[in-house]
């Protein structure tokens, strides 16, 4: 009888055992979260994780985390380097010449497919927080609170919709924009926190964006370091018939009120050439009295100085790095509220953090600032991503990776069917080593079409393969550049006429005609601009 009772007690605790089982197997697995953590003209060389000289004295702490936790992408590449067109590829996983938007001045069409939509449709809570830069109304977000166009550093304005009239309002809000933006980030995150739904946050800095001004706690934070200099900083172009027309030279075409931060003259806080007096006069009495405190001493030590030409020009680049790098500051410590809310709100495991630019920017090198370049600093976009429950800590991915991927990717881990006519890949392969990476791209290709335009810089489209870039500048020129990145990182060396390289040459130009058919470019793409609007153009945006 005895045996009979263990017996009957064995089948039922292995009946209860499988039933257990059985759930658990068919309990569908828990969609991620997604916290895209976006910022505006965040170069690589100032992400202490990419490890250049210029962020070790600066570094990023939190944003480190990010790859230190997860992965870091050591090739991932914007494919038009300039902000509204970036975002829009983001959104829509389609190269500019699909998705409509091509250059800043163009308006997004919303009502395209996005990857915010498809999440949204699956199920998603969706926000969108901060720069959104596309001149319409988001679409596909459950909230969002976006700045008015490029968005201001001090007091900014905000677009959201107005829970009493229910439309689209414009409010200045109080504060600094980075922190604001983090502030509304962390209060939607606290708000959705507990939800049954999965949840997908754009949050969208326009730091370290021109004319990067530092939080009223960071004006002073790098005042005794010495950045280095990039040894191309006074370079004349030299065989580079692309770069030597552009306006965005440090020492030539920055302002110096409005970014350099310079007075007139000594004991007096009135800015030099400021014609944007909008960002300072927007300040609070008290905000202003505070900034102009923070900055009296080192600019009365510059008139003291009396600096003129080469010193001139390196003092420039200091101010500019200065300014720059404690613009991040705040956008690093954001980054570290977010990831600890995640953390203290059992949120982290089952969360993608992403962390990245809508392009590369120039710190000094070859003499600029600012960006649109298919030249490496400006085509480079950091990416950073962590997702505990499939990343390993530590994944460094070298493939070549392109802004194009990231719909395709957010909507591969939400379980969501990536439709046919999105342009990138999902990036999940490289994140989780998975088979097929090892071919995963062999070339990328770029278009910039912003001219004539602000910095002057020449429309120009390539291809760049792990080894070499070839780029051709048209429209009102017609040049062809060729570096070897092996050889030249800095691309200094423009082989296109070195006869050692014509095997080389033929190949990526075949290579770059068939990309070109691939993501079905057409020839309208090279339409040239009027001679008198690119002469116009050359004296109004000096
Ligand atoms: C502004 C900047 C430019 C910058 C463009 C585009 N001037 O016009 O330097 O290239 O934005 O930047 S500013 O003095 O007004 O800031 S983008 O990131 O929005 O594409
Ligand atoms: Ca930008």
């Amino acid at each position: 009888r005895f045996i009979k009772y263990i017996i009957f007690i064995a089948i039922v605790f292995q009946s209860c055992k499988n039933e257990k089982e059985q759930k658990e197997e068919i309990k569908p697995i828990k969609r991620p979260n997604i916290v895209y953590i976006m910022a505006d003209d965040h170069a690589e060389q100032a992400i202490s994780a990419y490890g250049h000289i210029i962020s070790q004295l600066a570094p990023t702490p939190n944003i480190d985390r990010i790859a230190k936790e997860g992965a870091l992408f050591k090739n991932n590449f914007c494919t038009n380097s300039i902000c509204g067109p970036s975002r829009a590829v983001v959104l829509t996983g389609k190269f500019s010449h699909v998705n409509g938007f091509r250059m800043n001045g163009d308006r997004f069409d919303g009502s395209q497919q996005t990857f915010p939509k498809l999440l949204q449709q699956a199920g998603y809570n969706t926000a969108v927080i901060g720069k959104w830069h596309l001149h319409g109304l988001p679409q596909g977000f459950n909230y969002w609170n976006i700045l008015t166009d490029q968005g201001n550093y001090y007091n900014p304005d905000f677009i959201s919709i107005n829970s009493e009239t229910k439309v689209a309002d414009t409010t200045r809000i109080q504060g600094y924009a980075t922190d604001i933006i983090t502030e509304d980030a962390i209060k939607y995150l606290s708000s959705i926190k507990d939800e049954d739904k999965p949840f997908m946050l754009m949050l969208q800095h326009k730091a370290p964006h021109r004319n990067w001004m530092p939080a009223l706690r960071h004006a002073n934070k790098y005042d005794s370091i010495q950045f280095p200099l990039p040894d191309t900083y006074f370079t004349n172009h030299e065989g580079s018939l692309g770069s030597t027309e552009q306006q965005q030279t440090i020492y030539k075409d920055m302002y110096e009120g409005h970014d350099l931060k310079m007075t007139k003259k000594k004991g007096s806080p009135e800015l030099a050439w400021n014609p944007w007096a909008t960002d300072f006069e927007r300040m609070t009495p008290e905000q202003r009295t505070a900034w102009d405190n923070a900055y009296q001493a080192k600019n009365d030590a510059f008139h003291d100085a009396n600096l003129l030409g080469r010193a001139l020009a390196e003092w420039k680049g200091q101010r500019y790095l200065q300014e720059y790098l404690a613009t991040i500051a705040s956008v690093d410590e954001g980054v570290g509220k977010v990831l600890d809310f995640l953390e203290e709100n059992g949120l982290a495991e089952n969360t993608i953090v992403i962390y990245t630019t809508d392009q590369g920017f120039y710190l000094g090198e070859k003499g600029w600032f600012d960006k649109r370049y298919m030249y490496e600093e400006s085509l480079a976009m950091p990416l950073l991503i962590k997702y505990p429950n499939a990343i390993k800590p530590g994944t460094v991915i070298d493939d070549l990776t392109q802004n194009l991927d990231f719909a395709e990717t957010f909507l591969d881990y939400a379980q969501v069917e990536i439709p046919e006519d999105m342009q990138g890949k999902s990036l999940r392969p490289l994140l989780e080593n998975l088979p097929k990476s090892d071919d995963f791209r062999d070339a990328v290709y770029y278009h910039y079409y912003d001219y004539p335009a602000f910095h002057m810089v020449k429309k120009h489209y390539g291809v760049r393969t792990k080894r070499y870039k070839l780029m051709h500048f048209y429209d009102d020129i017609d040049a062809w550049e060729l570096y070897d990145l092996e050889e030249d990182p800095k691309e200094i060396h423009n082989q296109i006429n070195n006869p050692d390289y014509d095997e080389v040459k033929t190949q990526l130009k075949d290579r770059l005609v068939a990309l070109q058919q691939q993501y079905e470019v057409t020839t309208e793409e090279f339409e040239q601009a009027p001679k008198e609007q690119v002469e116009r153009a050359y004296k109004q945006f000096k």
